[in-house]
């Protein structure tokens, strides 16, 4: 029989409404977390000296497949996303994730998954092996765009109540972003005030860019804007359907992920901003993957496009870019200074946070299961020190989501 858990909202928060005790209930997982026996409390402490780093970072790009929705993957073969098992259950499986992967001859199908991709226990040992203090965590995508609506719908409440749970065992180590069974808006909406109304720890939600099945600027997600806005949970927007695909064969998953992934956050943004919807809900928050896309770099184009054109001339109460400042965070995940400076330059330093895009981009070979540096997030890290300014650092990898998500950060780092 399942019991019943209560939670009790108890952090400051400048996003979420503070001192709300409620008596929805939440329903405890039958899938247990961790995919190791060791208990999240013996791994707590985070050791800095990964690196080296002098202060605790905030990951706010971070994932995981967590044990219940890797169950389900499992059991999909062979529609995309699923698992292709390997020689032992939870050995050498490989991820078949992206849309059409496995039609395109000319790269492999599936990756390998391990561990990083779905246990908790994991992914503490790579925050402390690499000085990140915290990690708001979020389901990978395709998140559960795929589902039928009631599918979706019922994972999405089991989900989240394991974020919740995972977070609350985690002594301050996991933040969560919440996923919502979009094609549902009247369910996404409950779902929205049901988090909102419950749980501690979950700070916003993630979302893609297909909306109800029509994209983002759909009028009909408005009711769910409406209300993400009134709870101020802002969305964490991540791509994984891809814009231009036609154009990458014969290039692995390279220019998929480096052109195809921000192209689509451009697109997805910029019909969204366009479609007036910050004009309607001034108060909505969004947090972009991969520092916005090519959407900063843009944004004095958009301008000008906007302004030039008869059609949108007057539709907006201000320039796209001016939304582009009030309305949005952006993560570090650009690997490179100055891309990170031009993003400070066009919309402050308060606006950019730490991410690493953890369990993607994992060493080469076995590093992921060795305990190995991972390069793709030193490199990240690398990016913020080359800005060579203590306090715009500090304010990247920690101070930034602390203020917007309302974290809690050890002392030592304050
Ligand atoms: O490597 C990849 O395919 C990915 C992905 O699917 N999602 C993500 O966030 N980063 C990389
Ligand atoms: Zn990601």
């Amino acid at each position: 029989m399942t019991s019943l858990i209560r939670f009790t909202s108890r952090l400051a928060s400048p996003l979420r409404p503070l001192s709300v005790t409620s008596s929805v209930t939440m329903t405890p997982p039958s899938v247990s977390y961790h995919s190791t026996s060791t208990p999240l409390q013996s791994l707590t402490p985070c050791s800095t000296d990964g690196r080296g780093y002098k202060h605790g970072a905030i990951d706010v790009h971070t994932h995981c497949y967590l044990p219940r929705y890797m169950e389900m993957l499992r059991n999909r073969h062979p529609n995309v996303p699923y698992i292709i098992p390997g020689a032992t259950p939870s050995h050498d499986e490989r991820y078949v994730i992206l849309p059409g992967e496995d039609k395109d001859k000319t790269s492999a199908v599936g990756r390998p998954i391990g561990e990083e991709y779905f246990s908790i226990a994991e992914k503490i040992r790579y925050m402390d092996r690499h000085g990140i203090d915290v990690s708001v965590l979020s389901l990978a995508n395709p998140w559960l765009d795929f589902l039928p609506r009631g599918e979706a719908v019922h994972m999405a409440t089991l989900l989240n109540d394991d974020l919740q749970e995972i977070s609350e065992e985690s002594a301050g180590r996991i933040y969560g972003f919440g996923v919502l069974p979009t094609q549902d808006v009247i369910a996404s909406c409950k779902e929205v005030e049901r988090m909102a109304a419950a749980t501690t720890k979950v700070r916003g939600v993630i979302l893609g860019t297909s909306g109800a099945g029509k994209g983002l600027d759909d009028p009909a997600l408005d009711p769910l804007y409406e209300t993400l806005a009134k709870h101020n949970m802002p969305i964490f927007l991540h791509p994984h359907y891809g814009l231009g695909n036609e154009h990458y064969a014969n290039t692995g998953h390279s220019l998929f992920l480096a052109l195809g992934f921000p192209f689509e956050t451009t697109m997805a943004v910029s019909r969204l901003i366009l479609s007036g919807c910050f004009d309607r809900h001034p108060n909505l928050k969004m947090l972009l993957a991969h520092a916005g896309g090519t959407l900063p770099f843009l944004s004095g184009r958009l301008d000008s496009c906007v302004e030039h054109d008869h059609e949108m001339c007057d539709k907006l109460l201000q320039k796209p870019s001016d939304y582009m400042k009030s309305n949005f965070y952006y993560d570090s995940v650009i690997y490179h200074t100055p891309a990170l400076k031009s993003v400070i330059e066009m919309v402050g330093e308060d606006k950019l946070m730490f991410g690493t895009d953890n369990p993607f981009f994992p060493p080469p070979g076995e590093g992921a299961r060795s305990g190995a540096e991972w390069i793709s997030t030193s490199k990240n890290m690398d990016a913020i020190d080359g800005l060579k300014d203590a306090k715009v650092s500090d304010d990247i990898i920690w101070r930034n989501a602390s203020n917007v998500l309302g974290i809690e950060v050890p002392e030592i780092i304050r």
